[in-house]
């Protein structure tokens, strides 16, 4: 076969983009060597539909213990009662979900995707607005955290069938306790998508979302540290009888419901490759080390929104409990689109983001998203954190053509930093 050279040569050039920039992508991570292998595997030549031990398709003893492992390792993990590891995103864990628990025209009461919610979570352009009914709740206008009696207000009023938790934008703690109970009030379910704070919720570093809701899903590629892919999750006790009853008149449990909607409700053939990956992820997630870096990711999210806030950026809610921080720039004069674009020259890779009641458009917006997850990968900690934030504020704040030196800066920063970890 003639090797593809043109598609391997880009994939270089993304190697050497990724090596010498400096990524503050909130939901980016660099996986490690070990992750990258399986993804690479024999394993994807393999069909599986079904789960482990229940396959449509033969020879699949090995994927079957694969399948198991990660598994096994993933509710280690998060002391989960049960798990599916086939979802391909969080986007298809929570489509499974919603398939499991609601009928179309159902109501669900999520976070504002402008308010750093996620788009699965009931906005009108993704199938969770379109099939089912959507309602919101969002943050305070002066502390930039999540309004809880505006929520328990909208889900007294609403009565959603299911209340969705987490956000893709928001930097602080979720009190999971407090939700809950007023979803007992209504006879509602919870469910929580913690795709981003997920490694440190594992580590205990933040409020646990499983000790408390229904359903948990999340990606497992952020601050998780796997390949690019979705997890549902039970926690304990929570394998609740939702009244539905199979053919015999049996009464159906919530992980043999939520394992039907992943397959073959809203999926074909699992991944192996990247359960295999997920595996490994998942057994480093556990090790002394990767606790550490979860700590060390903390550590480097306050540093830096501590220091941009000396620099007078305005960051939502005052700072951070986990890896990431939203950032007004309205007082900068310029928007999060333009940040974003002279950020990139000087290879400093983050998101335009909207910020909580935003003027400015999606394509637009006034805010950036931060997240120190894949920097402290690299290896960086607190020192390097004043550097990036005194950074930021040059290439952000100057209009001189700085930015050659400025990424000859950051070049030199991440040059020298391995692009694996492990
Ligand atoms: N795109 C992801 C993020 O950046 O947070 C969410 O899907």
């Amino acid at each position: 076969m003639i090797r593809d050279k043109k598609i391997f040569n880009l994939i270089k050039k993304e190697e050497q983009r990724q090596l010498i920039g400096l990524e503050l992508i909130a939901s980016e991570n660099y996986v490690s060597s070990q992750v990258m292998e399986a993804m690479g595997s024999v394993l994807t030549n393999k069909y599986a539909e079904g789960l482990p031990g229940k396959r449509y398709y033969g020879g699949c003893e090995f994927v079957d213990e694969i399948e198991n492992l990660a598994i096994e390792r993933l509710k280690k993990l998060f002391n989960a009662q049960w798990a599916n590891v086939q979802p391909h995103s969080g986007a298809q864990a929570n489509a499974a979900v919603m398939l499991a628990v609601l009928k179309p025209g159902d109501k669900i009461l999520g976070f504002d995707l402008s308010h750093g919610g996620h788009l699965t979570h009931g906005s009108p352009v993704n199938f969770s607005g379109k099939l089912y009914q959507p309602h919101f709740y969002g943050v305070n206008k002066e502390t930039g955290r999540v309004d809880y009696s505006m929520l328990e207000k909208q889900a007294l009023k609403v009565k959603p069938k299911l209340i969705i938790c987490g956000a893709s934008a928001y930097s602080r703690d979720w009190e999971y306790e407090r939700i809950r109970k007023v979803a007992d009030e209504i006879g509602a379910l919870v469910l929580a998508d913690i795709s981003h704070p997920a490694g440190l919720i594992a580590r205990g570093l933040l409020n646990d979302a499983l000790l408390h809701c229904h359903i948990v899903t999340s990606t497992t590629h952020k601050t998780l540290r796997g390949p690019r892919g979705g997890v549902i999750m039970l926690g304990k006790d929570f394998e609740n009888k939702l009244g539905l009853k199979d053919k015999k008149g049996n009464l159906r449990m919530m992980s043999s419901i939520l394992d039907s909607a992943v397959f073959p409700g809203t999926q074909g053939g699992p991944l192996e490759h990247i359960i295999a990956a997920k595996a490994i992820a998942f057994e480093e997630a556990l090790s002394d080390s990767y606790f550490n870096y979860c700590l060390q990711v903390v550590k480097n999210a306050k540093v830096l929104s501590a220091e941009l806030t000396k620099l007078g950026f305005n960051i939502i809610s005052g700072g951070t409990d986990n890896h990431s921080m939203l950032i007004d720039l309205k007082n900068k004069n310029i928007t999060g689109k333009e940040a974003e674009e002279k950020l990139i020259k000087a290879h400093i890779t983050v998101n335009k983001n909207m910020v909580p009641f935003d003027t400015q458009p999606p394509f637009i917006t006034s805010g950036i998203r931060i997240g120190t997850a894949a920097v402290t990968t690299r290896g960086m900690k607190e020192k390097e954190m004043v550097i990036v934030a005194q950074i930021i504020n040059e290439v952000l704040e100057t209009n001189r053509p700085t930015n050659k030196i400025i990424s000859l800066n950051i070049n030199q920063l991440t040059n020298k930093l391995p692009l694996f970890n492990g």
